[in-house]
């Protein structure tokens, strides 16, 4: 039996980056990124110190005098851009990502809400879905929230979601964007599987492909494929596939798009 008792803890593996940056307290690290209106900074805290109970009425009261554009952005949006920041540190576990996306997802029910009269007309359809085999739809969720009050209308599939659904989807809504969201490596392979069944029925729009597994390189890999490192980047690809820059243009001025330069 291990003795426990008589370890020598400096003698443990040390891991040095989390001894290095212990230094610095997840508060610190959260002023850095919080807001600083205090009923948005209440809204945002709520979400990283993991306080659901508390974020519907801290929403409801920052709903008062900011719109909920602002209370998603500047509120709940920074309360989990804090948490993926300390996740990413070491300092915060999976249980707290999934309290803190929990606490977002109750306020963005929330504020939703007051988006939804504002927008009668969208500006176009997008599908949006996680990619066949993967559960991780948070990013997808954020996003789907950014283009509806950007002004879009979003057919949101969910997740795990079937490359054949995805391809049905697309055929029975006619969108002018489809999105896809995988994190792992072993659902990656969805996207290309639905660019070629879209490409063999004649459909021709930018599908915007997301999460931690893929990168540029490999989203552009395949027709039609067009890369999103952020959620907040939806909007302006949205934006410019509405004034009718298709998939290729996208990719040739998508450094331009992402600086803000187009
Ligand atoms: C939360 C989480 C879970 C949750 C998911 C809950 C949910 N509803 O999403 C749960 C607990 C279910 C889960 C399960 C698993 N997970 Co997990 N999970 C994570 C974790 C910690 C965070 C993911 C996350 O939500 N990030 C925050 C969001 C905001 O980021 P995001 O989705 O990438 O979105 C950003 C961008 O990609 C972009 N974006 C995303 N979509 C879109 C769409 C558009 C249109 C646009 C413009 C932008 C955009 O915007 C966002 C930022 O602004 C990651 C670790 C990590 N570092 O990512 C592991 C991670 C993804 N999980 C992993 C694994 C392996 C699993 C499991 C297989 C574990 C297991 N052995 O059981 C299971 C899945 C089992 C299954 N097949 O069902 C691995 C994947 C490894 C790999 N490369 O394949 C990771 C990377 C952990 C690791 N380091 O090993 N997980």
């Amino acid at each position: 039996m291990l003795d426990f008792d008589n370890v020598n803890a400096d003698k443990i593996l040390t891991r040095y980056d989390i001894k290095m940056e212990a230094a610095e307290k997840p508060e610190t690290i959260a002023a850095r990124i919080l807001p600083k209106d205090p009923l948005l900074k209440k809204v945002a805290d709520d979400v990283w110190t993991l306080k659901g109970k508390l974020v519907e009425e801290d929403v409801k009261a920052a709903l008062k005098s900011h719109s909920p554009e602002e209370v998603i952005q500047n509120g709940l949006l920074k309360g989990m851009d804090v948490t993926s920041e300390l996740y990413g540190r070491g300092i915060y576990y999976l249980p707290h990502v999934m309290v803190a996306s929990d606490a977002m997802t109750k306020g963005m029910k929330l504020a939703e809400g007051a988006l939804a009269s504002g927008h009668m007309k969208t500006k176009g359809t997008i599908v949006m879905h996680a990619a066949e085999g993967d559960p991780h739809d948070i990013g997808k969720n954020i996003a789907a929230v950014l283009l509806k009050s950007n002004g879009f209308g979003v057919v949101d599939l969910g997740r795990d979601i079937l490359v054949s659904d995805v391809v049905d989807a697309v055929v029975k809504n006619k969108p002018m964007m489809v999105t896809g969201t995988a994190l792992m490596t072993t659902t990656m392979s969805a996207f290309p599987k639905i660019a070629e069944r879209l490409e063999e029925k004649g459909i021709n729009i930018p599908f915007i492909c997301a999460g931690g597994a893929v990168n540029r390189e490999y989203v552009e890999s395949y027709p039609m494929g067009v890369y999103a490192e952020k959620a907040a980047q939806g909007p302006g690809l949205a934006t410019k596939a509405v004034e009718g820059w298709d998939w290729r243009k996208l990719r040739d001025k998508w450094d331009d798009l992402m600086s803000g330069k187009a």
